[in-house]
């Protein structure tokens, strides 16, 4: 792919992803086939999240009040917010923020409900739009100002070790879900400077996208108790004292959907995972005059066979030719191609192409097919996904040369280096590399100095080029 950007805008709108030209910066549509794609994405993501947290619903609009009430979250999000500041044409008594993300709109109600230690923990999540008035420059699905797809859960716990397990939690919920996805992911624990507004900690997943820069697409923070004290969120112990809760958040975005068409995509359109696939399997019946009936009719029966299965499936019986078809659903990126004409029948057989290899392969049309149709979906999967995950660890270089590090940047990697773990240094290297430090990679156990000098390295960190 010479050029990501480009080949990530003009798929969106081939394909019907999203439409960008909404006239307010930012916020795009939702078109048919991309809702489609985000349907099952989220059909997967709730399945793991159910089985952890309960689902809600609040509202969108948060008082000024609540907003300003946390001052380090507050200032970390002053220049994003949205405000609704009339009812009609007068002025409303007091500002309403468009959430940025829900804490301030969610604790105070948390306050209410937790008394007591019996009441811990509680779980919940909700997957709601968002408002952030971004400055960097906005793309669909990678950085938009109103994120349609924005999934946090928020946990409050009695104790501290709680909320530091409920972290690791999230992480392997984050872990399955990205896997199911073929998605590969670093994970690092962001730089004091980089961290969630109010958090003890955040721990982020970053993919490298095609160009070589990374995009956050997830992230699990450690609260502590700042919002519990800030909203006074406290419980009677077994004891009958009061005491604050220990808070986590986790969250997700429409990036999981960019990163999900930008690492699987290829020259010729998306190569989309059968889990999350509109179609996964396009019936495209080949029809001359003579024999229409009779492979009109074999179709039907395949799409019958497959569906009892609970496949996806789909019969192009539009009147245009049938390469136009095969070259509208490999843009579409549908898995299994399947072509059947009035000769295969007379063989009783058909052909299939898949969409990851774009390999043709001949299968006899009987009992057989079905199962044969399913070990080809499946291996697609876990070929999309050693596939991308190999492009990730072929951009993954270390460096022990500060020098060396931007021109490997530059070359689409991601950078691993010694790091005593000082903000101060860190921030030295992000000035002197000029790009960005994602974080805490490892720890590390032997001996070895830190790429400024003499310090001991504790860490292995990354650096790269970000979203
Ligand atoms: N309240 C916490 C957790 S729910 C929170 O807001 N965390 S966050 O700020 O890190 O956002 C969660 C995730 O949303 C990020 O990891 C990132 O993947 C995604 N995200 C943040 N801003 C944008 C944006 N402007 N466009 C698309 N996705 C975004």
């Amino acid at each position: 792919m010479e050029n990501f950007s480009e080949w990530f805008h003009d798929i969106s709108e081939e394909v019907n992803i999203t439409d960008a030209r909404y006239p307010i910066k930012g916020m795009s549509i939702w078109m048919p086939y991309g809702f489609q794609i985000r349907k099952y994405t989220l059909e997967i993501l709730r399945e793991f999240l159910d089985e952890e947290c309960e689902e809600t619903l609040f509202p969108l609009l948060i008082p000024e009040a609540e907003l300003a009430k946390e001052g380090l979250h507050v200032k970390g999000f002053e220049d994003e917010v949205y405000w609704v500041t009339k009812g009609g044409q007068k002025d409303l008594n007091e500002c309403l923020a468009l959430r940025p993300t829900s804490e301030t709109a969610m604790y105070p109600m948390y306050a209410l409900w937790i008394r007591s230690h019996i009441d811990l923990p509680m779980k919940y999540y909700q997957i709601v739009n968002t408002f952030r008035y971004e400055t960097k420059h906005t793309r669909p699905l990678i950085r938009v100002r109103e994120i349609t797809t924005f999934k946090e859960a928020h946990t409050a716990h009695a104790t501290k070790e709680e909320a530091a397990e409920q972290v690791e939690t999230f992480m392997e919920i984050y872990k399955n879900f990205f896997d199911c996805l073929g998605i590969p992911f670093l994970i690092c624990k962001r730089p004091e400077w980089d961290k969630f507004p109010g958090a003890d900690y955040t721990m982020a997943f970053d993919t490298i996208m095609p160009d070589g820069k990374t995009l956050q697409i997830g992230t699990v923070h450690n609260l502590g108790t700042t919002f519990a004290k800030t909203f006074d969120i406290q419980f009677e112990n077994k004891e009958g004292e009061h005491e604050y809760v220990y808070q986590t958040c986790a969250g997700l975005s429409d990036r999981v959907i960019a990163a999900l068409i930008g690492l699987h995509g290829d020259e010729k359109g998306l190569r989309l995972p059968p889990v999350v696939s509109p179609k996964q399997i396009t019936i495209i019946p080949i029809l001359f005059k003579e024999g229409k009936e009779e492979v009109i009719a074999k179709c039907d029966e395949l799409k019958k066979l497959f569906e009892a299965r609970d496949l996806r499936v789909n019969i192009d019986d539009r009147d245009i030719r049938p390469g136009k078809k095969f070259y509208d659903w490999e843009l579409k990126g549908t898995p299994i191609k399947l072509e059947l004409g009035p000769r295969d029948l007379k063989n009783n057989k058909t052909i299939i192409t898949r969409r990851d290899t774009l390999e043709k392969i001949d299968l006899e049309l009987d009992d057989n097919l079905l199962n044969n149709v399913i070990d080809v979906l499946e291996d697609m999967d876990e070929k999309l996904y050693n596939n991308a995950w190999n492009n990730q660890e072929d951009k993954f270089k270390f460096s022990d040369d500060l020098e060396e590090i931007p021109k490997l940047i530059e070359e689409g990697n991601v950078v691993a280096f010694n790091w005593c773990g000082d903000t101060e240094c860190g921030q030295e290297i992000e000035e002197i590399v000029d790009y960005d430090i994602l974080g805490i990679y490892e720890e590390l156990d032997e001996d070895a100095t830190c790429i400024t000098g003499e310090e001991r390295a504790n860490y292995i960190a990354l650096i790269a080029k970000t979203y």
